[in-house]
């Protein structure tokens, strides 16, 4: 398929783009008059919506947002489980002008107190399955919380609005959508991408390095509110024409292979946990996957032995990549006609990647050192946080905080963090925050985590303890503390493991060495 009138990429794939435009216009409307209005966009198990229907209901819901009182440049945060109505109102917000924010859907409500502050959002949209949380985090900001409606009462007022909408012109350069994104301390941080962001991902890692087209049906594990999904799961296939398969259930071995069987997707993306779980769910039960022509990972490292035992039991490839919110997508991956299992690949055209030492300088080959990139997808600043965003972004180039090698024939080979942060199930996860969580139970002196290597090989939070009185816990307080972390934080976040230590190992300023753990 060609580019979409006015957007072309040069020889070194530096996207072109109109001086004014609205990127809703090539994701979503230019579908109906390329002749696509009958297609499927998104599939689900309850229905089908054609690029037609989309079109009509991304405009409804834009007006939809305008209508509450909404105008351009104001935030919308968007608590939103994998359904049709995200792209509405993802896109819709877009095509109005008005900044779309979609968390991560696990988070709990002094998380989303804080975004909802933070984004200074004039109206929160929710799942009804979310209200637990964004009740709660609604009621503490009080007389300052800003309008709430569910999706089910949003669906109501799109019907209400008119179903045509002019799109709001914008530059390339502007604020766009935002994505939270979490450190090892400190509060999440919202990176701010431009207009541009999104064609530039779906452009050089969907078509250039997968090789989307209009044929393939993309079925993403991840959620649509991580930017892995994002791409996966909306914007790959809305760029090209394509098919998206939405599921608004928890990703499990059961209801992924469900879904393949059903909706026969041409590309999968997971991430390592749920392969992980796949493949012991394939030793019992074997699956169809004949659809599938390729399958992505990206979040964590996938490690080799994951690839051939897949491949083995499936006949197909998954493509490990390195990602991240701030880049917006894969910047570094294995390609179907070019892969190295136990690495992250190569550099995806368009984007540059160094390796430097601690003095800022290009590390020899086969060094490691840390990662940093330049990406035409990265996000412009992270909102209010002037700090970080001195820190991460310079001089047009991205820190990752990932150390990486290269092997003799240019693979990029992952090598951990540069900070304390772990990747669990491809989610962030601060060990600080565990150890807060630890330190509220009774028995509890003092808590440091780390990352543990599972039976999968893939890490999980380990949680080290020194009791208020001496001596280990017993079995009881193992499952006490797993369950308060569960039901405190986001559950993916508990500790797997609890050991009990006398005393935890500090720095001569107090800090606590949480690298002499991970042994
Ligand atoms: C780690 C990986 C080794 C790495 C993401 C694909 O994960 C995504 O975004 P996040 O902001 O996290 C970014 C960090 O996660 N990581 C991601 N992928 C890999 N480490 N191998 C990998 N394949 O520490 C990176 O800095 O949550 C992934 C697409 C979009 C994304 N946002």
């Amino acid at each position: 398929m060609t580019l979409p009138a006015g957007i072309s990429f040069g020889p070194d794939h530096k996207v072109s783009l109109p001086a004014s435009f609205n990127v809703a216009v090539p994701f979503i409307d230019r579908h109906v008059g390329e002749g696509r209005g009958a297609r499927p966009a998104i599939r689900t198990a309850s229905e089908t919506v054609t690029y037609a229907e989309l079109a009509e209901r991304v405009n409804r819901a834009g007006n939809a947002l305008l209508r509450a009182g909404l105008v351009p440049g104001d935030r919308m945060l968007m608590v939103v489980k994998d359904c049709p109505a995200f792209f509405y109102l993802f896109w819709g917000a877009i095509k109005a002008g008005i900044v779309p924010v979609p968390p991560n859907t696990l988070l709990r409500a002094p998380d989303y107190a804080y975004m909802i502050e933070d984004s200074g959002c004039r109206l929160v949209v929710s799942s009804v399955e979310f209200a637990g949380e964004i009740g709660p985090a609604l009621k503490q900001l009080g007389a300052t919380a800003p309008e709430a409606m569910t999706v089910d009462g949003f669906l109501g007022e799109m019907a209400k609005a008119s179903p045509a909408l002019e799109p709001r012109l914008a530059a390339p350069g502007d604020d766009c959508f935002w994505l939270y994104s979490s450190g090892s301390t400190g509060r999440p941080k919202g990176a701010v991408h431009a207009q541009r962001d999104m064609v530039v991902t779906s452009e050089l890692y969907g078509v250039r390095v997968l090789g989307v087209t209009e044929a393939d049906i993309n079925y993403s594990a991840a959620k649509l509110f991580f930017a892995y999904g994002l791409g996966n799961g909306m914007t790959f296939p809305l760029w090209t024409g394509g098919t998206a398969v939405l599921d608004d259930r928890r990703p499990t071995p059961d209801t992924t292979f469900e879904n393949i069987e059903r909706f026969r997707p041409t590309l999968y993306y997971g991430v390592p946990t749920l392969y992980a779980a796949q493949l012991v769910a394939l030793e019992s039960k074997p699956r169809d996957l004949s659809s599938v022509r390729a399958c992505v990972s990206a979040g964590e490292a996938l490690p080799a032995d994951m690839f051939r035992r897949w491949q083995e039991k499936t006949g197909t490839v998954i493509l490990d990549g390195i990602g991240s919110t701030e880049a917006l997508h894969i910047f570094i991956g294995n390609r179907l006609g070019d892969y190295r299992p136990g690495t992250s690949g190569k550099p995806v055209p368009g984007y540059e990647a160094r390796i430097l030492d601690e003095n800022g300088k290009p590390v020899s080959q086969g060094e490691s050192g840390a990662l940093w990139l330049k990406a035409e997808s990265a996000a412009k600043y992270y909102w209010n946080k002037p700090e970080k965003t001195a820190e991460t972004m310079v001089d047009g180039w991205l820190n990752t905080g990932d150390t990486y090698r290269q092997d003799a024939d240019g693979y990029y080979i992952y090598e951990g963090r540069s900070d304390d942060m772990l990747k669990v199930g491809g989610i962030w996860c601060s060990p600080v925050e565990i150890e807060n969580c630890l330190i509220g139970h009774p028995a509890v002196l003092e808590a440091a985590v780390v990352g543990h290597a599972d039976e999968a090989e893939l890490i999980k939070p380990k949680a080290i303890v020194v009791l208020k009185q001496a001596g280990n816990g017993d079995a009881a307080l193992t499952e006490a503390l797993m369950a308060l972390c569960k039901t405190t934080l986001a559950p993916y976040k508990y500790p797997r493991w609890v050991e009990y230590v006398p005393e935890l190992p500090k720095t001569a300023t107090g800090k606590i060495q949480r690298f002499k753990l991970r042994a």
